[in-house]
C-alpha cells in the first residue's frame, strides 16, 4: 500500500505484516496484536510514521507482525531504545511492547526512569505473570503460591505492582486492559497514544501453555467502577485497593512531557569524535 493510499480510510489489515505469528494457539497476544492494528487504523496513522519497539519474549515478537517500522531489541532494553528514538525523531509515534519478565524484571530499572522522564511514549506490557518464552519461570508478577517444578511450593515472594509503581514514578497515563476485549483495548490504546507524555498500558494477556489457570481471567475482569482521575493520590488509593482486574483508564496526568530541543543533544559530531581520540 502506498503512502498516498494510506491517507484515506485505514483498515486494521493495513497494519499487519505478511509474517504469520508463531505464538501458541490461544495465546492472548494474538488479541493484543489485533488491538494494535485496530488502534493504528482508528488513528489513521501511516505505518511508516509508527515505530513498534520491543525487547525479548513471546510478547516482544509483536513488531514483526505489524507493517510499521519495528525494532526487536535486546532483553529489557526496549524503553532505552524507544526514548532515544523519540527524543531525536519526535514526529514519530513510538509504541513500546514488552512482557512482565522483559519489562519488570531485567527492564525494571528502565521502567522507573521512563515514567520519571515522561517522554511521549506509549508503553504496553503484556502481562501473563510468567516467563512464557523460556518455559514458565516465575516473573515479578507471579503469585507467591504459584507452584510448578520450576518454583516448588511457590516463590513466597510478594508480587510487583506495576500500576502503582508507574504512578509513583511519574507516568502520565495509566490503564489496565484484558487481551480478550480487543475493541476495548484498542480504544484505550488510541487514548494512550494521543495522551502527551509517558502512557503505560498493562494488558492482562493469558499464557495458555504455562498458565492454563489464566483462562479464568475472562470471568474475573470487570470495568473499573469509576472513570479516570488526574489526582495521583486518588489514583493511588484506587489502584492499591482494587482486585487487580479493574479494566479501563485509571489515571490521566497533566505533566508536561520531556522533549529536549532536537539536534542539540550531542553537539558537534566531529568535536565529539575528537574528544574520544586515543
Ligand atoms: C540477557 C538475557 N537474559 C535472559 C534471556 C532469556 N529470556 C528470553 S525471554 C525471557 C523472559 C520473557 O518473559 P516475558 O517478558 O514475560 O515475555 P513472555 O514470553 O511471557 O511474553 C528471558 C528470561 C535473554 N534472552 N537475554
Ligand atoms: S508460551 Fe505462553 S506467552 Fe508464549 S506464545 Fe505460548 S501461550 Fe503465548
Ligand atoms: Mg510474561
Amino acid at each position: 500500500m502506498s503512502i498516498v493510499e494510506m491517507r484515506g480510510a485505514c483498515k486494521p489489515g493495513d497494519y499487519k505484516s505478511d509474517i504469520k505469528p508463531i505464538w501458541c494457539p490461544g495465546c492472548g497476544d494474538y488479541h493484543v496484536l489485533m488491538s494494535f492494528t485496530r488502534a493504528f487504523a482508528a488513528l489513521a496513522l501511516p505505518p511508516e510514521n509508527i515505530v513498534v519497539v520491543s525487547g525479548i519474549g513471546c510478547s516482544s515478537r509483536i513488531p514483526a507482525y505489524t507493517s510499521c517500522y519495528g525494532f526487536h531489541g535486546v532483553h529489557g532494553r526496549s524503553l532505552a531504545l524507544a526514548a532515544g528514538l523519540k527524543v531525536t525523531r519526535p514526529e514519530l509515534t513510538v509504541v513500546v511492547a514488552s512482557g512482565d519478565g522483559d519489562g519488570y524484571s531485567i527492564g525494571g530499572n528502565h521502567f522507573l526512569h521512563a515514567c520519571r522522564r515522561n517522554i511521549d511514549l506509549t508503553y504496553v506490557v503484556m502481562d501473563n505473570h510468567i516467563y512464557g518464552m523460556t518455559k514458565g519461570q516465575p516473573s515479578p508478577t507471579t503469585e507467591p503460591e504459584f507452584d510448578t517444578a520450576l518454583s516448588p511450593g511457590g516463590t513466597g515472594l510478594r508480587p510487583f505492582h506495576p500500576l502503582v509503581i508507574a504512578l509513583a514514578s511519574g507516568a502520565n497515563f495509566i490503564a489496565r486492559c484484558f487481551s480478550g476485549e480487543p475493541n476495548q483495548t484498542a480504544a484505550v490504546l488510541v487514548e494512550a497514544i494521543r495522551h502527551p507524555g509517558f502512557s503505560f498500558v498493562e494488558i492482562l494477556s493469558p499464557c495458555v501453555t504455562f498458565r492454563p489457570d489464566e483462562s479464568e481471567w475472562k470471568n474475573l475482569v470487570h470495568p473499573a467502577p469509576v472513570g479516570a482521575t488526574n489526582d495521583p493520590a486518588k489514583a493511588a488509593r484506587r489502584i492499591m485497593t482494587d482486585d487487580g482486574f479493574n479494566i479501563g483508564i485509571l489515571y490521566r496526568g497533566d505533566r508536561k512531557p520531556y522533549q529536549p530541543p532536537v539536534g542539540q543533544g550531542c553537539g558537534d559530531l566531529p568535536e565529539l569524535e575528537r574528544d574520544f581520540e586515543l
